[in-house]
């Protein structure tokens, strides 16, 4: 499929996707989003590709937010369908997804930024990364999960102050408050993804993708039943056999 507002490339097992509007701080629009949509479902299907890295073109910006000149007329109904469908369609699609979805956030990270990134898996953040949900500065909130989400990786009482007072965090915070899982130099945050992605490649990619429903599932009723099922599962696979059969032969694991 070809994209307008994104690119994809491929370094071995990892898929990095690069969110491509940089004039625009790489604003999401409704294409932004049908896209990314659609690339997560293609990349999801391919075997081939283990990990998927998400980050924004150029040097300052993630995605400083969702695109401000595209909502600004919507009425109640348009709004309310809106964030419904881009729920959907994009943000629990990456939360689901059966790969792991890095985010590399290599400058702003704003508003539908921010909520990009928190559905993704694992975030990485580079020194200059500033982050926040400034809806309420517009007269909204945020509408892509980002008042579910934010709590639950830095605290109810924290959340509510972000978001109330639209505040950015610069990444250090972020990381201290646990919005991210690391911080690098900007012109280390590639590499690092990748070395993490690379990594991650080489485990069972069954075994991954049954990890991330049981995670996900970690503050719901049924969460540890998932865990059981999901363990259970593993056991009638081609990797669980590979796995062991290599531990008892003193080998590694070839997870092809
Ligand atoms: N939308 C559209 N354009 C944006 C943008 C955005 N979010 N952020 C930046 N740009 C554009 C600027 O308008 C400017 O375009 P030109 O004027 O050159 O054409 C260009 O990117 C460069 O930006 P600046 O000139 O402003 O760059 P600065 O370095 O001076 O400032 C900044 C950087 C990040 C501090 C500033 O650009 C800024 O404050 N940006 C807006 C941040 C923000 O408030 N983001 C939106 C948060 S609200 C919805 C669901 C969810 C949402 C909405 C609706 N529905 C389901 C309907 C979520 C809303 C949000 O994300």
């Amino acid at each position: 499929m070809t994209y307008r507002n994104i690119k994809i490339a491929v370094d071995q097992k990892t898929a990095v996707v690069v969110i491509n509007r940089p004039k625009k701080l790489n604003a999401l629009n409704r294409e932004t989003i049908a896209e990314l949509g659609s690339a997560i479902d293609e990349l999801s299907h391919n075997s081939s590709i283990r990990v998927i890295v998400i980050t924004g073109e150029g040097d300052k910006a993630f995605v400083a937010g969702a695109d401000i000149a595209e909502f600004a007329h919507f009425s109640s109904e348009e709004g309310q369908e809106l964030a419904q469908r881009g729920q959907e369609e994009l943000f629990d699609k990456i939360e689901m997804c059966p790969k792991i979805v890095i985010a590399a956030i290599n400058g702003y990270a704003l508003g539908g930024g921010l909520e990009l990134a928190m559905a993704s898996h694992i975030r990485i953040a580079s020194e200059n990364a500033l982050m926040g949900l400034p809806e309420v500065s517009l007269g909204v909130i945020p509408g892509y999960g980002g008042t579910q989400r934010l709590p639950k990786l830095i605290g109810k009482g924290r959340a509510m102050e972000l978001i109330s007072a639209a505040s950015m965090i610069d990444a250090k915070k972020a990381c201290d408050w646990g919005l991210v899982n690391s911080v690098v130099p900007q012109d280390e945050l590639m590499d690092t993804a990748i070395k993490l992605a690379t990594k991650i490649s080489k485990n069972s990619a069954s075994a991954i993708s049954n990890a991330i429903d049981a995670i996900n599932a970690y503050d719901q009723d049924g969460g540890f039943q998932r865990e059981i099922e999901n363990f259970g599962h593993c056991f009638g696979t081609d990797d669980f056999k590979e796995g062991t059969d290599a531990f008892l032969n003193k080998r590694k694991p070839n997870f092809d």
